[in-house]
């Protein structure tokens, strides 16, 4: 029997695969139907302490290669999100969540954090570190100390299971500085990659999206290359009890197999989820568990993080 189950932290997950955080998950409809398909679990849209429209529309844009997006974090209130995945939890045959949360200042980030401590909700926190899209604010997981300003306070009050969504590093140097900062916390896992951000697309002589006079978040096939970097970096830099989740570029079984072969411990999909629709965790289930069997390969642990180097 061919499984591509697994685990974050102490969560069991029936599949690896789910949606990335932005991707059918703004309202609790989309969620259900992410939560109905074969996905093994889903995140919820980046939610902030009140409710947010984000930018001005149009703001995402499909390319031939992938997408450009700048929404600017709209959001119903991480309350709605919370309420939901707490009302989840409490079903007999639910599936584990993650629940994805940043406020628009430090003080923010901990008033929502200190609400998520003290509530009911069991599950996975994915704090993220790494919106490339509101003006005026810069991207937090490349300012390592402010990463690490944050990270030392929400640790000193936050004991429920807590990973980071982090931005693409290019650099060798950034891969090791921005390691050291996260192997000195209890982090359940890190989230490699969210979108290359503020890219430009141009369509005849013009932007595709309306806010940033058209920069935007970049995802899709342009992206997979470095996201896989990132994961494989960060699998070989963080202690083992920080599980990497794999994002960037998912579109196929095969997409995904190189994710868990440069070290993931779960697969999301965003740019191909909003293309294809939730029925696509059907499709990329089968061609992985196609691409295991021809390989011999019965579980997710029999290659994770196994890629082979050039001698
Ligand atoms: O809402 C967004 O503009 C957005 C967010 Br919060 C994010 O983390 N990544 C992205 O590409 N877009």
């Amino acid at each position: 029997m061919i499984s591509t189950a697994t685990k974050i932290a102490d969560f069991n997950f029936g599949n690896c695969l789910m949606n990335a955080a932005g991707v059918y998950c703004m309202t609790r409809e989309e969620l259900a139907e992410i939560e109905a398909s074969a996905a093994g679990s889903f995140v919820t849209k980046t939610a902030t302490l009140e409710a947010r429209t984000g930018n001005p529309e149009p703001r995402y844009a499909d390319t031939h290669l992938g997408s450009i997006n700048s929404m600017g974090l709209p959001n119903k209130g991480f309350n709605y999100y919370l309420d939901y995945v707490t009302e989840l939890q409490k079903q007999a045959d639910t599936k584990n969540h993650f629940l994805s949360l940043v406020g628009m200042s430090q003080k923010e980030t901990h008033t929502i954090l200190k609400q998520v401590q003290a509530s009911d909700y069991q599950g996975l926190v994915e704090l993220n570190l790494s919106c490339p899209n509101v003006p005026g604010k810069p991207q937090i997981a490349y300012d390592f100390e402010t990463t690490e300003e944050i990270l030392s306070q929400v640790f000193s009050y936050y004991k429920k299971p807590l990973g980071v969504k982090l931005p693409p590093y290019f650099d060798i140097v950034h891969f090791d500085q921005a390691a050291a900062v996260f192997n000195t916390f209890p982090l359940a896992f890190v989230n490699c990659i969210n979108s290359i951000g503020n890219g430009l697309v141009v369509d005849d002589e013009a932007v595709v999206i309306k806010p940033k006079n058209g920069f935007g978040g970049i995802g899709g096939d342009y992206v997979k290359p470095t996201a896989l970097a990132n994961v494989h970096a960060f699998y070989q830099r963080l202690n083992p009890s920080i599980q990497i989740i794999g994002t960037g570029g998912v579109k196929s079984g095969r997409d995904a197999f190189e994710h868990i072969l440069c070290g993931a411990s779960m697969v999301q999909i965003g740019t191909a989820l909003h293309q294809e629709g939730p029925a696509i965790f059907e499709r990329i289930t089968k061609e992985l568990k196609d691409i295991m069997a021809d390989k011999g390969y019965e579980t997710l642990e029999d290659f994770r993080g196994q890629l082979k180097y050039m001698n």
